[in-house]
């Protein structure tokens, strides 16, 4: 019975993940409906503001299938939210249809939700399980867990070391350390974040594009810190071709950009106040790329969830030591000679 759980929470997540990229600030949920075995009706969370998971679901139960719905159980990544939002409750929704039992992954941590949904069923007598891969569908869910409950988006980093620890060479010199495939993989996770950090060095020296051209999909918005505004104007990041955020001291200055927007801070908690500038703009995925004072800001002030790091088989004479993530992967994945490591931080993996 647990194995038939398992099974079909799975599809929930595969489901779910099919909206990565564009559904913040709301999760990625995906949600199926088992009638003896047999999947009578799947649907996901497609985009911010279109119908939730479980509605996708229902809608797609065929006309002869549809008076098995009051016997089937419906599976869903997410335990289903019992507030009015941009749409009606997902548990108004279950009762009416009389759906007998509700399998959850995990709790929605938004306001309103956070166990209320679970709560709100059971008293109309659905019966709910919860817990069903609940490591994998807190993994899941936690870009908006964080999002809702550190009010800051969930944060990434994303960096690659040569094989003796170094990110890559003193004096901003660019140096490639990983491979083609480790490339096209991070022009994916572009693809599915809503935002893209780098540090001002960075900008400068490396002067990125910071976009999505290796792997088909949108970019995300750019952030980049300019203190004290020394990047200069023809570096890419300010090629106006996608929005991109500047955040700095100073009063910002004339300019003719449409997409590029300038955003004042005090110097004091400087990155406190630009992470919840991101979140009040419903940014709720960040990916930091870079470069090393930067990670190393986020590293050791423990505001970050997830690191993705390169281990590369390049040996380097000197360079600039990577931020120290202290504890074993959550996963490693071999692309060639890279090994990518997954990494969560301890806040993630604690209560599971
Ligand atoms: C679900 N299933 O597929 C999604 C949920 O503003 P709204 O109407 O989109 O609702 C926002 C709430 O719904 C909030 O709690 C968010 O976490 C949750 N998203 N809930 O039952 C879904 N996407
Ligand atoms: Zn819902």
């Amino acid at each position: 019975m647990l194995v038939l759980a398992e099974k079909y929470m799975q599809r929930c997540f595969e489901l779910a993940r099919l909206g990565t990229g564009s559904t913040a600030p709301n999760p990625t949920v995906g949600a199926v409906i088992v009638y003896q075995d047999r999947i009578i009706g799947e649907g996901y969370h497609t985009r911010y503001g279109h119908p939730h998971a479980e509605v996708e679901a229902v809608r797609s139960v065929s006309a002869e299938d549809r008076h098995l719905i009051p016997r089937s159980t419906l599976y869903v990544s997410l335990e289903p939210c019992s507030v009015h939002g941009r749409t009606p409750p997902c548990t108004d929704l279950i009762i009416r249809e009389k759906i007998p039992e509700v399998v959850i992954s995990y709790i929605d941590r938004s306001p309103g939700v956070n166990g209320e949904g679970v709560a709100r069923l059971r008293e109309h007598g659905v019966e709910v399980v919860e817990g069903v891969l609940s490591e994998a569908g807190k993994l899941l869910s936690a870009p908006r867990n964080i999002f809702v409950t550190r009010q800051r988006p969930y944060l990434i980093l994303k960096y690659a070391v040569s094989a003796n620890g170094y990110l890559g060479l003193p004096d901003g010199k660019p140096f490639w350390l990983t491979n083609g495939y480790s490339k096209r993989l991070v022009h994916r996770w572009r693809s599915e974040v809503d935002a893209i950090m780098v540090g001002t060095s960075t900008a400068l020296y490396d002067n990125p594009r910071l976009n999505t051209r290796l792997f088909p999909g949108s970019s995300p918005i750019r952030v980049i810190p300019d203190r004290n505004l020394r990047l200069p104007l023809h570096l890419h990041v300010f090629d106006d071709s996608i929005p991109t955020l500047i955040f700095t001291h100073q009063n910002p200055p004339d300019h003719e950009f449409t997409q590029t927007e300038y955003i004042q801070l005090e110097p004091e908690d400087f990155f406190g106040a630009l992470l919840r500038e991101l979140h009040r703009r419903n940014i709720q995925t960040l990916m930091v790329e870079g470069g090393q004072v930067i990670l190393e800001h986020f590293q050791k002030t423990g505001l970050w969830d997830e690191a993705r790091i390169f281990r590369t088989p390049h040996y380097l004479e000197e360079g600039l030591p990577a931020p120290t993530i202290g504890h074993a992967p959550y996963q490693v994945h071999r692309l060639l000679e890279d090994h990518l490591e997954i990494h969560y931080a301890p806040h993630l993996l604690r209560f599971l």
